[in-house]
């Protein structure tokens, strides 16, 4: 399967993240993209660099001040304090109900905790080159599915399923599976659907497409009440407006195992089925493994290659993006079956 790397992704290394009040190293880090780059190249598949800008996408799925702030945020972290080169900047105060979120605080903490659900996403030197290199490369796969290729895999770091219109959140920044399906609609396919099977749930691409009919998010994931991002992803999220029955939530508890995760997948392939699309998006997160350090489902390493056979029977034009997966030791394999299972279907 032809897939696009990113290039700039190394650039984007945080040290460590907030758990159960410590600080731990990143589960989210560069050797993820190493391993499946370098399972991809073993089996024989083609792996590209970015051939398209996502700039003009960019625009049409989050807000110009979001883009703005992330695009200039490390140089006004180091403007605060040249030391801030070897520190992390983190969020400390939100705009929860009843606060302001429509003025910019001129104090840079408080306009990251504006654009950020969480003070588990942290930025670094290299965040803005990184997470702008991976919206390219989804755009570019778009692009080759728009040109007539059967499915393209987008192999990038950071994830950005959690990203909203106006805020990062989950390590991610950038919703490369929005710029993906976004970047097809406007190459013309009528409609689209993003089916999200990462362990979490996509909140930030529910977010951006949930007033849209002609983009259908279906999701399969974690129950919110014990799961990230706890706040959104329950069943009775249908979608508002004009986008009133296209969205889609599967929520399932900790602990799902195979039998029961297939069965929510074929409700999941029923809806796209129906709804008529043009063309998949897949948010590929394989935190869905037994041995992931920080999620609960158990998928065996040979159900994901059941997963890329039961995407492949879709028969849709595909794009398939990378979002979480923090057994790194087994990342490749499993992202290397789902794509052979594709094939071999
Ligand atoms: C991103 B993706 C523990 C951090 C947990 C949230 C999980 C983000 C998952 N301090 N952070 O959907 O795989
Ligand atoms: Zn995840």
């Amino acid at each position: 399967m032809l897939a696009f790397h990113n290039p700039l992704h190394r650039g984007h290394a945080p040290v460590h993240e907030f758990f159960r009040g410590e600080r731990v190293p990143c589960f989210e880090n560069p050797t993820r993209a190493d391993y499946v780059e370098s399972s991809l190249r073993a089996r024989g598949h083609r792996l590209l660099a970015p051939d398209a800008d996502s700039s003009t996408v960019l625009g049409q799925v989050h807000a110009a001040r979001y883009l703005a702030f992330l695009e200039g945020a490390w140089q006004q972290w180091l403007a605060l304090d040249t030391a801030n080169a070897s520190v992390q900047p983190f969020p400390s105060v939100w705009p929860v109900r009843t606060l302001r979120s429509d003025r910019e605080p001129d104090n840079f903490i408080a306009r990251l905790g504006l654009y950020s659900m969480d003070n588990g996403t942290p930025l670094a030197a290299g965040t803005w080159a990184a997470a702008k290199a991976g919206a390219d490369a989804a755009a570019s796969a778009a692009f080759r599915v728009d040109a007539g290729e059967r499915a393209v895999f987008c192999c990038t770091r950071p994830p950005g399923h959690h990203a909203g219109p106006d805020f990062m959140g989950g390590y991610c920044f950038l919703n490369n599976a929005a710029v993906a399906a976004q970047a097809l609609r406007d190459r013309g396919a009528d409609r689209v659907a993003v089916l999200d099977v990462d362990y979490h749930h996509g909140n930030g691409t529910q977010s951006i497409f949930y007033g849209r009919g002609d983009v259908l998010f279906v999701s399969i994931h974690g129950d919110p009440r014990t799961e990230y991002p706890f706040y959104l992803g329950h069943a009775d999220e249908t979608g508002e407006g004009e986008g009133e029955g296209c969205n889609l939530n599967l929520p399932l508890p900790a602990g799902t195992t195979a039998t029961a995760w297939f069965a929510a997948l074929e409700q999941a392939c029923a809806r796209i089925a129906r709804f008529g699309a043009d063309a998949l998006v897949v948010s590929l997160g394989l935190d869905t493994f037994e041995g992931d350090p920080i999620s609960r489902f158990a998928l065996a390493c040979a159900d994901f290659s059941r997963l890329g056979a039961r995407l492949a029977g879709l028969k849709l034009p595909t794009v398939l993006v990378l979002e979480g997966g923090y057994a790194t030791a087994e990342l490749g394999t499993n992202a290397g079956n789902v794509l052979d299972g594709f094939e071999q279907a």
